[in-house]
C-alpha cells in the first residue's frame, strides 16, 4: 500500500522545458487543470499528497519521480541525466528528509532518471537510456542488493525511460510496449500487451486499489478492466508534449 505522495505544480518555464515531441506548444492552463485533475486522481486512491509549489527555474520540475528512488525503508537521490534538470535535486533532497531518515545518493559520474526505475515486488529493474549510464545503474543496483532488494540493469533500445514503455501493477501482472513485449528479462510475468498505437498508456500507475491511465486509450483500459483492476483516466496531453507520462509527475511510496 502507498500511504505519500509528492507531486510539484508546474510553473509558466514549463513551457521551455526539454521535449522530443512534435505535438506542439503545451496550454499553460490545460497543463494547470490537468495537474489538479491528476491530484484528484491520487487523492481517490487513498494516498496523502504533499503538493511542492511550482519552481520558476526548473522548467521540468513538475516530473518528479526523476529525482529521486523511493522505498518503504530509503530514499534515493538521483542525479538527473538532463544538464538542465541535474539541480532539480536540491528542491527535492529537503522535502526527502521530512519523510525519510535514511537518504542515499546517486554520484557523477553516475546519472539516474527514477523514470527509469522499475519496482515490481522486491525486484527493481534499472534502465540504461539516454539519461540513465552504466555507472548511475550500477551505483542504484548497489545501493539496492545492500538492502533486501534484487536489481537487474536493462540497456534500453528505444524508449526514453524505462518506465515509457512498461508498468508493473502487482500479482505478477505487467504492462508491456513496444521494445518490453518480449523482452528475455521480464519473460517470467504476465503481462497485458499494449500494441504500438497506444504506446502512451503503457505508462500507468498502480496506486492501492486502482490503476490510474491516461484518457483516450478505451482498449487498455478494456484490459485492466478485464484483468480485475479499477481505473481512473487522467487527461494528460499538456505533459505529453513534453515526453511526461503518468509516473513521471509523482512519487509514491
Ligand atoms: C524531460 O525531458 O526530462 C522531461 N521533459 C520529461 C521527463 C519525463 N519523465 C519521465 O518519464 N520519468
Amino acid at each position: 500500500m502507498f500511504k505519500q505522495t509528492i507531486v510539484k505544480k508546474p510553473g509558466r518555464s514549463y513551457l521551455n522545458g526539454l521535449t522530443t515531441s512534435d505535438l506542439g506548444e503545451p496550454v499553460f492552463d490545460k497543463l494547470l487543470v490537468q495537474h489538479e485533475a491528476y491530484i484528484e486522481a491520487l487523492k481517490k486512491c487513498n494516498v496523502e499528497v504533499r503538493e511542492l509549489s511550482a519552481s520558476e527555474e526548473f522548467p521540468d520540475s513538475t516530473f518528479v519521480e526523476d529525482t529521486a528512488v523511493v522505498t518503504p525503508e530509503f530514499a534515493v537521490v538521483t542525479n538527473p541525466g538532463a544538464n538542465s534538470r541535474a539541480d532539480e535535486i536540491t528542491e527535492m533532497e529537503p522535502v526527502l528528509k521530512e519523510f525519510y531518515k535514511d537518504i542515499r545518493y546517486i554520484n557523477a559520474p553516475g546519472t539516474l532518471d527514477g523514470g527509469d526505475v522499475l519496482q515490481v515486488d522486491d525486484h527493481f529493474y534499472i534502465g540504461i537510456s539516454e539519461r540513465t549510464n552504466e555507472e548511475g545503474a550500477k551505483q542504484l543496483k548497489q545501493i539496492l542488493e545492500n538492502s533486501q532488494y534484487k536489481a537487474t540493469i536493462v540497456p534500453l533500445k528505444e524508449f526514453f525511460h524505462l518506465k515509457t514503455g512498461i508498468a508493473y501493477l502487482g500479482d505478477n501482472l505487467i504492462v508491456a510496449a513496444g521494445e518490453f513485449m518480449n523482452h528475455p528479462d521480464f519473460s517470467q510475468y504476465e503481462k497485458i500487451i499494449i500494441p504500438d498505437e497506444d504506446e502512451y498508456s503503457a505508462n500507468c500507475i498502480r496506486v492501492n486499489d486502482f490503476v490510474i491511465i491516461p484518457e483516450g486509450y478505451p482498449a487498455t483500459k478494456k484490459k485492466m478492466n478485464d484483468a480485475g483492476y479499477q481505473t481512473i483516466e487522467v487527461e494528460m496531453s499538456e505533459f505529453q508534449k513534453h515526453d511526461g507520462g503518468l509516473s513521471c509527475l509523482s512519487l509514491r511510496f
